[in-house]
């Protein structure tokens, strides 16, 4: 922060200047973020946010007040609501920042995420800690349910085919972690087939979890789908999207599907 004492044109007052710079946070990813994985017919990537960096500069004149043992008396607080990143704490000759219960103090006046699945959580061993912005969850190792069966890491197949009529034959379980109000439309997750084969077309949709139309499936190519957030999320709130492809051939009449099952985390807070 820079400061100047100027005369003011009143007589016997004083003006104080103060110039304020804050840089508010670019987007870190953070351990859950890029992250990808191949399974057999459907391959994911969580996409890294663009940074943003949000200058903002004020200037405000301020008269000069005293306390009452004559020190001066500045709220640092009250210049600009970007002093700090989350909360400002005013105090005799100057100010402090805190950050809300999950985020630790970055520097001075920033906030960032504690992953908690680096150091202490409670999951327990059939479970994986999932880090997110403001916390952490705890989830199955074993996501998969009757009639399907775990046949790798958050993957899941359905072995019997008279059973398994209507259903897909595989569903993958994925999840990603996003802050609140994040400026759309963003690209956030990739979905991709990992098998190609010729003549085969790969269609892409949205079977489920967009009942509110936040998100949308940009298909970019025979084999890959962009999913867009096309609204700000606010949290703390948790979404559960499936996402189909489905992969066919005219000529060979042949139909298959996958289901990829995405768990959308959204903090409370937009850092
Ligand atoms: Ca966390």
């Amino acid at each position: 922060m820079m400061e100047t004492v100027m005369e003011s044109p009143l007589p016997g007052h004083k003006w104080r200047e103060v110039k304020v710079h804050c840089l508010m946070p670019p987007y870190s990813p953070t351990a859950n973020s890029p992250e990808s994985s191949r399974v057999q017919h459907i391959q994911s990537s969580v996409v890294s946010d663009s940074s943003q960096t949000h200058k903002t500069s004020a200037k405000i004149n301020l008269p000069e007040a005293f306390h009452e043992a004559g020190t001066p008396y500045i709220n640092e607080c009250e210049i600009s609501n970007y002093i700090c990143q989350s909360t400002c704490v005013n105090e005799p000759g100057g100010f402090h920042c805190e950050c809300p219960d999950g985020y630790q103090l970055q520097g001075q006046r920033m906030c960032q995420d504690i992953n908690e699945c680096e150091s202490e959580h409670d999951c327990r061993d059939e479970e994986i800690c999932w880090n997110y912005y403001g916390g952490f969850r705890c989830y199955p190792r074993n996501p998969c349910h009757e009639p399907y069966v775990k046949t790798g890491e958050g993957r899941c197949r359905c072995q019997s085919h008279t059973v398994c009529q209507g259903l897909p034959p595989v569903i993958v379980y994925k999840y990603m972690s996003i802050f609140s109000d994040r400026s759309v439309p963003a690209d956030i997750f990739q979905i991709q087939a990992t098998s190609v084969y010729p003549n085969m077309v790969n269609t892409f949709t949205i079977r489920s979890g967009n009942e509110g139309g936040e998100f949308y499936l940009r298909r970019s190519s025979n084999i890959s789908a962009m999913l867009v957030l096309t609204k700000p999320l606010t949290g703390p709130r948790e979404y559960v999207v499936d996402l189909e492809m489905v992969t066919q051939s005219n000529i060979l009449a042949y139909r298959s599907s996958s289901l990829l099952r995405l768990t959308i985390i959204v903090g409370q807070y937009p850092f």
